[in-house]
């Protein structure tokens, strides 16, 4: 029998347990360091049905221009891949996956960058021929666009780092790492090769994409005006950005007609922008608009952060600054998901669900899916157009 005092009991208990299961998922959040952490820690995810994200049924999105006959339509895009030539292997893997999933019917143009000439080998397998009927190009990066610069402090940034590799932050010890994250953050988008282009999709050696995509995903971004796309966002390590947020904040101030006032502010902020809530988009994938980071917001955005120095004194990553970017400079409706992409980084994937995952013919398990797990943000994305 559940007498009265039993069934308060019962409720008490269990809501006693929730707390403990949220706080315990929380807390272990903030700690982490790495991703490989995290994954360890998985609470389950909940059965939850994914929002109702509308796949493009326009015969418009899905006609590649033909070049004989002058038929369809193509955007001003191109795929960038910023690697290493040790990135072989994994790029050749990425490559391969995209052509064979979109890009061979779609022909859009590779630019390749790197802070080292590409070698011959590198070019060799890659190369048209094998790999793609596409144009591609190979990009030097400038210098200055990639070494720590002058107004750094090098005792500090060393001993910031230290710390960093005591308090096992993944690539805490690392410049490379930081030259990286600050080149995606603020250069990338002004080198030689891409001033022709309007749009990209940044690709990553060893990703994997997991669905036939039939139709132009820079033609959604051209058509419905729109600035970020993403496929998997969560929270960032709170050890790398100590500073980011109040750094952000002081640019608000002393910039507040730069935002947009339409902005996504409700994806980073649970408090209306008191706090960051470590909500970023995860940008080994992006497709967006270059005119986002060349605009005037977002320019002296990365100035106002690069003067700040936290790229090399701490460990801010170029995902939550583009993600911050993004969120405060373009309307939330400019921001995409595009649920229609199965995409895998390591250690985490979204796997399309349902009706979706059918027409892609997607090759992921379904029920590997990172979209409601607790560590995503996906849903705060979604709250936005509630
Ligand atoms: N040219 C060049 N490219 C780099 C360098 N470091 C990283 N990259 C590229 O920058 C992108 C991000 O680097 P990753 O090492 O994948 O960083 P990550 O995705 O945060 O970490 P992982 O989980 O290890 O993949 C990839 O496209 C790399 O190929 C570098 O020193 N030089
Ligand atoms: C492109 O157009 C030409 C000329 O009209 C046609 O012969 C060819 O089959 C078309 N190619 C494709 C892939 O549709
Ligand atoms: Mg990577």
């Amino acid at each position: 029998m559940l007498t009265p005092m039993r069934y308060v009991f019962l409720v008490l208990a269990i809501l006693i347990s929730l707390h403990y299961i949220v706080s315990f998922s929380n807390e272990n959040y903030g700690r982490a360091t790495s991703l490989s952490q995290l994954k360890n820690k998985v609470v389950g995810s909940p059965a939850t049905t994914a929002a109702p994200y509308k796949t493009p049924v326009s015969e418009d999105y899905r006609t590649p221009l033909n070049v004989t006959s002058g038929q369809g339509r193509k955007a001003n895009a191109a795929i960038v891949i910023l690697a290493r030539n040790g990135d072989l292997n994994g790029v050749v893997s990425s490559m391969k996956q995209l052509e064979d999933r979109f890009n061979k019917q779609f022909h859009y143009p590779y630019v390749f960058l790197n802070e080292v000439p590409f070698e011959e080998n590198f070019k060799k397998q890659v190369r048209v021929e094998d790999l793609t009927d596409s144009q591609v190009q190979y990009g030097l990066i400038p210098k200055e666009h990639w070494v720590q610069p002058d107004h750094i402090d090098e005792a500090k940034a060393t001993e910031s780092r230290n710390q960093m590799v005591k308090d096992n932050v993944i690539y805490g010890g690392s410049v490379p790492y930081r030259n990286m994250c600050r080149f995606n953050s603020g250069f990338f988008y002004r080198h030689e090769l891409l001033k022709p282009f309007q749009y990209y999709w940044r690709v990553e050696p060893d990703v994997k994409f997991f669905c036939d995509l039939d139709y132009d995903p820079f033609l959604i971004m051209q058509d419905q005006n729109k600035m970020y796309g993403f496929t998997v966002s969560l929270f960032e390590y709170e050890a790398t950005i100590p500073t980011l947020w109040k750094t952000v904040k002081e640019f608000i101030k002393l910039y507040p007609d730069l935002v947009e006032p339409d902005n996504a502010m409700q994806f980073i902020s649970d408090d209306g922008g008191e706090t960051y809530n470590r909500c970023h988009f995860w940008s080994n994938f992006e497709i967006g608009n270059l005119d986002l980071w060349r605009g005037e917001a977002y320019s002296k955005f990365f100035d106002f952060l690069d003067e700040k120095g936290g790229f090399y004194y701490e460990r801010w990553g170029d995902a939550p600054v583009h993600s911050i970017g993004a969120a405060l400079f373009a309307k939330k409706d400019q921001i995409h998901f595009f649920n229609d992409v199965g995409y895998r980084h390591e250690p985490f994937q979204h796997c399309p669900q349902g009706e979706s995952h059918k027409r892609g013919k997607c090759w992921c398990d379904e029920t590997q899916n990172f979209d409601y797990e607790w560590y995503s943000c996906l849903n705060k994305y979604d709250k936005m157009f509630e």
